[in-house]
């Protein structure tokens, strides 16, 4: 059975996905895109032969041809869209984050629960990154021994023009509150916000260090710096009691040329990305034809984000700010 996919958003990861589905991730099809920008929507859709423009996206979720939605609209917009998708009982594939509030993420997993199965899914697609998945792997077989801490970099060329400071945790140091609780098998109890001298080349704080605590004590320090000019430069090392792992620059080759010796960096997360966005799509595809779930679930949608809300009250007080979190429904276990 081909599984027929509607698309929300049409922006830069909706695209990307898009393009994804019709090259690369077998057993689906894109058949139907949604975009409150008519013009942006007209010119995905004759990108794409077998999709039909919906302007709508609720007649979108509603259409009977459409089995799945993928959900890569503005952030602000997810939970209410997941929520629709919920109450026709069809999956969904949304783009981090899962919801605006802790508030909308619980009200998602309680339409979920009463519902009675899995049908979220939200894309933390570093689950997927054969470079985070070896380094869980590592850990997990124990030879290094317990993690005492993860450093963590994520710098972006320059932040689009709706960023906002507090966007540099709700948006992009979700991915390293996810990723770190992925690899290390933990929650976060404590976050704190530092706030280093400022760039001049943007009015928002930016750079800003999160700090984690995990449960176990293992504290993950992330730089996150959305301004930082000359590429998109992800990079993690776990120290461990008898050793570290650290990912591997994403490169193919090293040039040497000139007297000089480099390799380039991606402009943006799609390419650094590639291998866990085609992955996790086709996870997300495998997942609806065998009913058994992969990648991140609506559980792990709603921590991510009330984490980023302990961190952005660390952010405006400049104090530590513990984590709470509901009890987890045994849907997610
Ligand atoms: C963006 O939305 C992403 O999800 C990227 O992976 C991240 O690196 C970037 O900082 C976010 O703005």
């Amino acid at each position: 059975m081909t599984v027929r996919v509607g698309l929300i958003g049409a922006g830069v990861m909706g695209a990307d996905h898009a393009r994804i589905l019709a090259t690369a991730v077998a057993g689906a099809e894109l058949v139907a895109v949604s975009d409150l920008d008519a013009a942006r929507m007209s010119k995905l859709v004759a990108t794409c032969k077998t999709a039909r423009a919906i302007a709508n996206p609720l007649d979108l979720i509603r259409d009977p041809n459409v089995d799945a939605v993928l959900v890569a609209s503005p952030d602000e917009t997810h939970g209410a869209l997941v929520l629709a998708c919920l109450d026709l009982e069809k999956s969904v594939l949304c783009e981090k984050p899962l919801a605006k509030s802790m508030q909308e993420c619980v009200k998602v997993m309680e339409r979920e629960n009463a519902v009675g199965r899995r049908l979220v899914t939200v894309g933390y697609m570093r689950r997927f990154d054969p470079g985070y998945v070896e380094m869980k792997r590592r850990l997990d077989e124990g030879e290094l021994g317990a993690a005492l801490v993860m450093h963590c970099v994520h710098r972006n060329v320059a932040a689009p023009s709706f960023m906002t400071g507090p966007m540099l945790i709700t948006n992009s140091a979700v991915h390293e509150i996810d990723i770190a609780r992925f690899v290390l098998g933990r929650e976060v109890r404590r976050v704190t916000v530092v706030t280093p001298r400022k760039t001049g080349l943007s009015s928002m704080q930016d750079p800003q260090i999160v700090l984690l605590e995990m449960d176990n004590g293992v504290v993950v320090d992330a730089e996150i710096f959305v301004n930082a000019q000359y590429g998109y430069d992800v990079r993690a090392e776990l120290v461990c009691e008898k050793g570290t792992i650290t990912l591997m620059p994403p490169h193919d080759v090293t040039v040497r040329h000139s007297a000089q010796e480099g390799f380039a960096f991606p402009s943006d997360w799609r390419p650094r990305f590639a291998i866990a966005y085609r992955a996790e799509l086709q996870a997300w595809v495998e997942a609806l034809r065998s009913g058994v779930p992969a990648g991140a679930s609506a559980w792990d949608g709603y921590v991510a984000t009330a984490v980023a809300e302990a961190g952005l009250k660390s952010l405006a007080s400049g104090h530590p700010t513990e984590v709470k979190l509901e009890p987890r429904p045994a849907l997610y276990d």
